[in-house]
């Protein structure tokens, strides 16, 4: 080689490491996001969108912070027990109970009978507890229907009860603003075209019948309540549904057509080899991640930067109304902080109720509720449409920031320490301007510690209940993460 040539040959190789360094670092210094890497599994069904979704419908789910769920079916009846006996699993499963007959359980609905439902003391309960939106089973994994279907006589209208739940429930909440979305199990113990799998081809054309039964039960829900703006999914694991992603991926193509802006979350669809939530390449299928059931993510890295939401049960397991309840119940206090935590993280927090056969609530549920409702009363602010703030968590608690300003950001603080002092640690030397109770406005003194850290004091006036100081700082400094960045 000549010193000619293996001059250029050095240049270029010095070109190509500088060139690679330099994408490195511009990679590591915008953040590596998961909108950013490269798929390499090419599908036909699987996310149709990177990044979050962006229109109202959906800046308007993510303002929300509290959710109701209501879990009520037939099963209320047996509220867990059966022939002097009580059923170890959640209540919403005892019909799959082998001690239990199918014949019993699918002749319960002779006896569905809520005397005392009323829709609108449900809904001023909700209201009073400070929840923006409802999710309520319409049918769950029985197979039974709360609103009067022409695609099956298992529902309402045949019990001796006979009017639409449904329509009850959801023209009661719109009418006090809080909206509505319908839980919907895909998955059908009664309808005998349901399979768990498809190993036939028999099983095939059953199937396909299911698939129809489903589509045309879900378009008739939105003919009969055009007010919802969403549907939540349930009851999709099975294997003949992730090998129906197909299906799924028009289902959820056909309902958004026919209803623009409808809301679906990562439960209802599986991509071509049957990948549910995130799709082969990794990417969230659905407006948002709806695998946090029971659990809150640890911090916002494990979120992957998705819009999510928590459901949670009081007891540690069971949806619906179960005479006894499992374990440990939750008490107020942990529900709030649950809530915000859920905030903190850019997630949606929402609470199950399971109501009783007659259709009022167990004392736990309406002394919750109201618990909640008289801490939102003071501390919404902090909780409704906000987002997370990029600041080291502390032990005292939760940050969060309003999505709508700049200058703002909001401590809810559960455990105070011994010296009254609140630790907080801004990111890239934010400073503190003030810091106050967000009760009463009280004033609190600002600590500049070495580096970026302040000290907050509290006053000396031991604080009962979890409570909000608002900071704020100089505009356009609150540590606000970029809402469609992902990690
Ligand atoms: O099996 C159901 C359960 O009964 C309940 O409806 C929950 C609510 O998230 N979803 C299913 C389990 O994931």
């Amino acid at each position: 080689m000549t010193k000619k040539r293996s001059n250029k040959k050095a240049r270029q190789q010095s070109w190509l490491s500088s060139g690679l360094l330099a994408l490195l670092i511009l990679l590591f210094s915008t953040g590596y996001s998961q909108s950013e890497k490269q798929d390499t599994i090419p599908l036909l069904h699987g996310a149709h969108r990177i990044g979050k979704r962006m229109d109202v419908d959906m800046n308007r789910w993510r303002g929300y912070g509290l959710g109701q769920f209501i879990h009520w079916g037939l099963y209320s009846i047996l509220g867990g027990d059966y022939n002097g006996k009580h059923y170890n699993g959640a209540a919403e499963w005892i019909r799959s109970w082998n001690q239990l007959p199918n014949a019993v359980y699918d002749s319960l609905y002779k006896q569905f009978n809520p005397k005392d439902f009323n829709a609108d003391k449900w809904a001023a309960m909700a209201k009073q507890m400070g929840v923006k939106y409802v999710t309520i089973t319409t049918k769950h994994h029985d197979g039974f229907c709360l609103w009067p279907s022409k695609y099956t006589s298992y529902n309402i209208s045949n019990t001796p009860y006979k009017k639409d739940i449904i329509k009850q429930i959801v023209d009661a909440y719109t009418k006090v603003g809080i909206d509505v979305y319908l839980y919907f199990s895909v998955m059908d113990w009664h309808n005998p075209d349901w399979r768990y799998d498809l190993k036939s081809a028999s099983d095939t054309i059953a199937f396909n019948k299911f698939k129809k039964f489903t589509q045309s039960q879900l378009e008739e829900q939105l003919r009969m309540y055009p007010q919802i703006k969403g549907f939540w999914f349930d009851g999709t694991w099975d294997n003949s549904w992730k090998k129906s992603g197909a299906f799924s991926d028009s289902l959820d193509q056909d309902l958004k057509r026919i209803h623009p802006g409808l809301i679906i979350g990562s439960r209802l669809r599986a991509d071509d080899y049957g990948k549910r939530h995130f799709d082969s390449n990794g990417r969230l299928m659905g407006d948002y991640e709806q695998g946090w059931e029971r659990t809150i993510p640890e911090t916002f890295a494990d979120t992957h930067g998705n819009d999510w939401e928590c459901d949670m049960t009081i007891p540690e397991n069971g949806w619906g109304y179960a005479k006894q309840w499992m374990g440990h119940w939750k008490t107020s206090d942990e529900l709030i902080e649950m809530l915000a935590k859920c905030v903190s993280l850019d997630g949606n927090f929402v609470l199950n109720f399971g109501p009783k056969p007659n259709g009022t609530f167990r004392q736990k549920e309406v002394a919750d509720a109201k618990a909640i409702g008289d801490w939102m009363k003071i501390n919404n602010t902090a909780i409704y449409n906000c987002a997370h703030v990029n600041w080291e968590k502390q032990d005292w608690g939760y940050f969060t920031t309003p999505t709508s300003q700049d200058d703002k950001v909001y401590m809810i603080v559960f455990n105070v320490p011994v010296s009254g002092a609140l630790r907080v640690l801004p990111t890239k030397n934010i400073l503190l301007k003030k810091a106050y109770l967000l009760d009463g406005d009280k004033q609190l003194s600002i600590e500049k510690l070495d580096g970026s850290a302040y000290f907050v004091h509290l006053p000396n006036e031991g604080q009962k209940q979890p409570f909000v100081v608002v900071l704020e700082t100089e505009k356009g400094k609150n540590g606000k993460q970029d809402i469609n960045k992902h990690i």
